[in-house]
């Protein structure tokens, strides 16, 4: 494929003027550095692309004139975005005497000029272009459906290998993009359905009335959703509280604006007791928090508070706290604003500050009169957050009587553990291991001067209806409570963390995928800054091993085996590679399970991200809940995938 095209680039009939040669070194710097464009050339940088050309089709139905959107997986792995927009303009641009079509894919920074979207994003990653993905793509193909005639145009590496020209005749409009992204940027090809599912799913719920298609056609994987969401946020908040018994029907929405900024909210109480806050700034989402969700937070105490006493459902020197309002409370929050700032670790948190206070003074306005309309749901609200309010207090004298029990103050350590003997936390690694002949492989094979084992095993318990007082009597939890040393919920103090590696090492099956998924539910629940502060990992072991002769190699992906296979036969064709199939951790020797998974100078580790909260909250809600059928059906589907599963 590759050969075909750089043949036809030669063939191209194309002088390149002063400008161009510009446009060029635009897109080499983008080569050069893939990074700095679309935030990594992982798994993360390889969806992104998608997510910068539906960007612009997403801008056309802002702008009022484009309706559906579709994203496909075709068969071959390459992706085709398509819309019914006005079609990117083909006519020759003045400034530079180049079609506007070569300039929205060649000239970074081209796509904002099109757009007639209201909001352009600044700051992150978002909003980089068109051109980037061309840059990054080992070939691209476009047609516009315009003034009755398909326009197509063709680009390999960002460089042009079909010149603009007319291929038929239409009588619609839209623009159609194909790309392949370039496997010499990439350390990955390969698209994940549900990732690209989810995001725009996230999409059609911030746009309402957009509707947007996914399809997977690869062989063996067909599937395709179809989202188109009325009423907006609302229609997000019933569908996170789904799987859950809401405590009031209506979802309380609320919206204003102030100059040049909106904000909308939309907020539903359900009977458990877990709070998810989804935000965005821009459409884009803020995992990291930022001035609306503060806003949001203050006024809701607040509201909470005045209405509590003024309808005497609390004592005049009774208060309740954040957390308790916020306990079984799942809301969206989105902004739209001219200048947004994004900060923070990944980019993902609103700086705004006028944010807060447009938020703040929303709520403060909308939900109070909301709550003097429905004075059932104020109640019924109020209750249970005075329930929150009195769980927590027993719950710290739980706490305090454990630790009188257990002598957690003693710096007393669970039998579960076996330690390393590093004292500095930076230095210290936990690795929590399932099963015992994995444990007992682990323990034999690691470093003792730095590597902890934590053995875990049996099911654990259900933490999604458990509250913190439970978790405290618990014995499988415990041991790893007292093993980590920070504490949990309310009273977890970071400081006190023993490990900053904290490492799951399960096997890459249905139960390994179950309790990873159970761990990273505690984590989030309990010990939240962990996975904040980028110290949560999951081990990668390896899926296959090779042998030829005295030479052993393993391979951690399909890919990889199939390349290092090729390698070991090297130019002897007749030579036989036996490759067999890891079954699982507990089959490694230690000296094994060290080379290939442990040793910090071979091995792989992915961080675990807070990335999205949702999907971690669907995914737990659905594994640990009441409904027995949603939780067969997930473990039905990810069976064959589980490897691939990304927290
Ligand atoms: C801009 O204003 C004039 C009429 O056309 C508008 C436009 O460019 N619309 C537009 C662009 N709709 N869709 C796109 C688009 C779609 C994809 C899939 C990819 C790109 C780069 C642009």
């Amino acid at each position: 494929m590759s050969d075909e095209l750089e043949l036809n680039s030669t063939q191209v009939d194309h002088e390149y003027g002063g400008s161009e040669i510009q446009v060029l070194e635009g897109l080499e710097a983008v080569r050069k550095r893939p990074g700095m464009y679309i935030g990594s050339t992982s798994e993360s940088g390889l969806h992104h692309l998608v997510y910068e050309i539906v960007d612009n089709s997403i801008d056309e139905a802002l702008a009022g004139y484009c309706t559906d959107i579709t994203v496909t997986i075709n068969r071959d792995g390459t992706i085709t975005v398509t819309d019914n927009g006005r079609g990117i303009p083909v006519d020759i641009q003045p400034q530079t005497g180049r079609p506007a079509l070569e300039v929205v894919f060649t000239v970074l920074h081209a796509g904002g000029k099109f757009g007639g979207g209201g909001y352009k994003v600044s700051g992150g990653l978002h909003g980089v272009g068109a051109s980037v993905v061309n840059a990054l793509s080992e070939w691209l193909e476009v047609q516009v459906h315009k003034n009755g005639f398909i326009h197509e145009m063709k680009f390999s590496r960002g460089k042009i290998t079909q010149e603009i020209r007319v291929v038929g005749r239409t009588d619609h409009t839209g623009t159609t993009v194909t790309f392949k992204p370039d496997p010499d940027m990439f350390e990955t090809l390969e698209y994940n359905y549900e990732t690209l599912h989810t995001r725009m799913r996230e999409e059609a719920f911030l746009n309402a009335g957009l509707r947007i298609q996914t399809v997977d056609l690869r062989p063996g994987q067909e599937q395709e959703d179809d989202m188109y969401y009325e009423g907006g946020i609302r229609e997000f908040v019933s569908f996170i509280n789904r799987h859950k018994e809401p405590l009031h029907q209506e979802v309380i929405y609320m919206a204003g604006s102030r100059g040049d900024s909106m904000a909308e909210v939309a907020m539903q109480y359900n009977d458990g007791y877990n709070e998810v806050m989804v935000s965005f700034a821009n459409n884009v989402h803020t995992p990291e928090g930022g001035m609306h969700e503060e806003g949001f937070r203050r006024a809701l105490t607040n509201v909470l508070n005045t209405y509590g006493h003024r309808m005497k459902l609390l004592k005049d020197d009774e208060k309740v706290s954040g957390d308790d309002c916020r306990e079984g409370l799942s809301v969206v929050i989105s902004v739209k604003l001219t200048e947004a700032q994004f900060e923070g670790q990944t980019k993902a948190k609103l700086g705004n500050s006028e944010m807060r206070t447009l938020v703040n003074s929303i709520v403060s306005d909308r939900l109070n009169t909301f709550l003097e309309e429905n004075p059932s749901v104020g109640r019924a609200i109020l209750d249970k957050a005075i329930t929150a309010s009195r769980a927590r207090e027993a719950a710290r004298k739980a706490r305090e009587s454990v630790r009188r029990k257990t002598g957690l103050e003693s710096g007393q350590m669970p039998d579960k553990l076996q330690d390393c003997n590093e004292r500095d936390p930076a230095l210290c690694e936990i690795y929590i291991v399932e099963g015992d002949s994995a444990a007992g492989s682990a323990i034999q094979g690691r470093d003792s001067r730095f590597q902890a084992i934590l053995a875990m095993w049996g099911k654990m318990l259900n933490v999604e209806k458990a509250r913190a007082d439970k978790i405290y009597g618990n014995d499988k939890l415990y041991p790893l409570v007292l093993g980590l040393g920070a504490g949990i919920g309310d009273e977890f103090n970071i400081a006190k963390l023993r490990y900053h590696k904290i490492i799951i090492m399960a096997d890459a099956d249905v139960d390994g995928a179950h309790i990873r998924t159970l761990l990273l539910t505690f984590f989030f629940r309990y010990m939240r800054p962990l996975i904040e502060r980028g110290y949560v990992y999951s081990a990668v072991p390896p899926l296959f091993k090779l042998t030829r002769g005295k030479t052993v190699r393993v391979a951690y992906s399909e890919a990889e085996r199939d390349r290092i296979s090729a390698e070991m036969r090297g130019d002897n064709p007749n030579a036989k590679v036996e490759i067999n199939r890891f079954k699982g951790l507990g089959e490694m020797d230690p000296h094994e399970l060290w080379e290939t998974t442990m040793d910090p100078e071979k091995r792989t580790l992915r961080r675990i991200t807070l990335d999205d909260a949702v999907a971690a909250d669907q995914i737990f809600t659905v594994l640990m809940g009441e409904e027995v059928e949603p939780r067969k059906a997930w473990i039905e589907t990810n069976a064959r995938y589980a490897v691939n599963l990304d927290y």
